[in-house]
């Protein structure tokens, strides 16, 4: 007899977007210009010549996008706010018609059924913020709270689950490290520091949440397991460092108030001296924590390389995404377990798991069939469920994402949703992932029995 994979009540069924990838519109209304719009229109530094201009027209399609997702039977819907659409300069003056958008769209999900996630910072800083020196501005986690209050206490009220960040490690490598996303700067000094103050930023969004929210709030990490390429020494030590680098330098600041001590090394002198007391302010606890899952690394010692370039050893044999990720569902419960044994019982949530794959066009057929990425779904929810029994305390899952989008640098090439999008005339099409997700969820997860 099988076990059943129905998931435990109360389990939330997702997706997730974020403002700059979807939305469109970005100046509409009194919005400020943030990063992302500099970036993008910077020539040369967007695949295709690409920009959020337009991207999926969300600004303006939001209501037919809530259906999409009332079709899918999601429970829960994450998004993220664009904070100079609210706050046109970063700080000061309010915009009305920004934080409008968002409360009709809160109260349309509301109406719908649909448990609204809230993601305050998604990676696009305001751009008059950055004239001020952005995530390098010890400033900065003060008006990260002023912005965050504003929105508690315009949404508090609708919105049950909150999160500070989005992924701080892809900020400080992609955008102060390797120069890949917005800002686009290259500069190993400016890393720790823009680790440090997107991590006080986030602390402070918590204990201003304490002052006056009344529901949860968390942070999200990208959490990526390294594995030796072999048992030599060296290849173990690199692992460990690329662990440090990409995992642990954002977890255990925040639910240890320490910095793991491999990162002095790897910064070397780079790595500054913090005030103690800053890590007090990190350490605010959170009520859980978002894990997005993609997939692994394997990790050999290469001498000739800077510590933090440490590139992966390709694993040909397996099946590859079009970023280059490979399939490896395994690594979802190493890191779920992994965490759990490290920081103790914390609810999560994997606030994104998903995979771009080639969807061969189909000129007006009524769905996009995509083998792999269904087989990616249920190999991932599989695995979430073998967490859950293991006693992970997971309360939901997200999948990345509701419709293609813009992939940052990548632009539009590159699609993970669970719709597609015609980008010319913005219809949107379910493909197969969608139609087997809404089984999924319309079952509790019992209907991952039959895969
Ligand atoms: C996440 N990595 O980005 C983001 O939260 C999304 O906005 C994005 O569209 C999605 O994943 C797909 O890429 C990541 O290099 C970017 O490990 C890079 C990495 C991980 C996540």
């Amino acid at each position: 007899m099988t076990r059943s994979l129905r998931f435990p009540d109360g389990f939330l069924w997702g997706a997730a977007t974020a403002a700059y990838q979807i939305e469109g519109s970005p100046l509409a209304d009194g919005a400020g210009p943030s990063i992302w719009e500099r970036f993008a229109h910077t020539p040369g530094l967007m695949a295709d010549g690409d920009t959020g201009d337009i991207a999926c027209d969300h600004y303006r399609r939001h209501a037919e996008d809530v259906r999409l997702m009332q079709a899918l039977g999601l429970t829960s819907y994450r998004f993220s706010i664009a904070w100079s659409r609210v706050l046109p300069e970063g700080t000061g003056r309010v915009n009305a018609k920004g934080l409008d958008f968002y409360a009709r769209l809160v109260d349309d999900l509301l109406e719908h059924g649909i448990t609204p996630n809230v993601t305050l910072f998604h990676w696009d800083l305001p751009a008059a913020l950055d004239d001020r020196g952005g995530w390098l501005n010890r400033d900065s986690a003060d008006w990260f709270a002023e912005y965050a209050q504003v929105m508690f206490r315009a949404l508090d009220d609708r919105v049950p689950l909150w999160t500070t960040l989005n992924e701080p490690w892809v900020v400080v490598d992609g955008g102060y490290l390797r120069g890949t996303i917005a800002p686009g700067h290259r500069n190993l000094y400016e890393a720790p520091r823009v680790t440090h103050n997107l991590l006080r930023a986030s602390g402070a969004a918590v204990a201003a949440y304490r002052a006056e929210g009344r529901h949860r709030i968390g942070v999200v990490f990208n959490l990526e397991p390294k594995y030796p390429a072999s048992t030599r020494q060296e290849d173990r030590d690199a692992t460990r460092r690329a662990h440090a680098y990409m995992n642990t330098q954002f977890t255990d600041p925040v639910l240890r108030g320490v910095y793991p001590e491999a990162l002095a090394a790897l910064y070397g002198a780079a790595w500054p001296d913090f005030p103690a007391a800053d890590l007090e302010c990190i350490r605010q606890p959170v009520d859980f924590v978002g894990i997005n899952y993609y997939t692994r690394q394997v990790v050999r010692d290469d001498p000739t390389q800077p510590p933090l370039r440490a590139a992966g050893v390709p694993q040909r044999q397996r099946t590859h995404t079009e970023t280059g990720w490979e399939v490896y569902e395994q690594g979802l419960i190493d890191t779920l377990l992994w965490f759990r044994d490290r920081y103790g019982t914390v609810p999560v949530y994997l606030t994104e798991n998903g995979a771009a794959f080639y969807d061969p066009p189909q000129a007006a057929g009524p769905v996009v069939e995509d083998p792999l990425r269904v087989d990616y779904l249920e190999r991932h929810l599989k695995t979430l469920r073998r967490a859950i029994d293991a006693g992970v305390d997971v309360r939901g899952y997200y999948a990345w994402s509701l419709l293609d989008n813009l992939e940052w640098s990548l632009g539009f090439a590159k699609r993970f949703g669970l719709y597609h999008v015609d980008f010319s005339t913005q219809r949107r099409t379910p493909k197969r992932s969608a139609l087997r997700y809404a089984q999924i969820i319309a079952s509790h997860g019992a209907a991952l029995d039959e895969a």
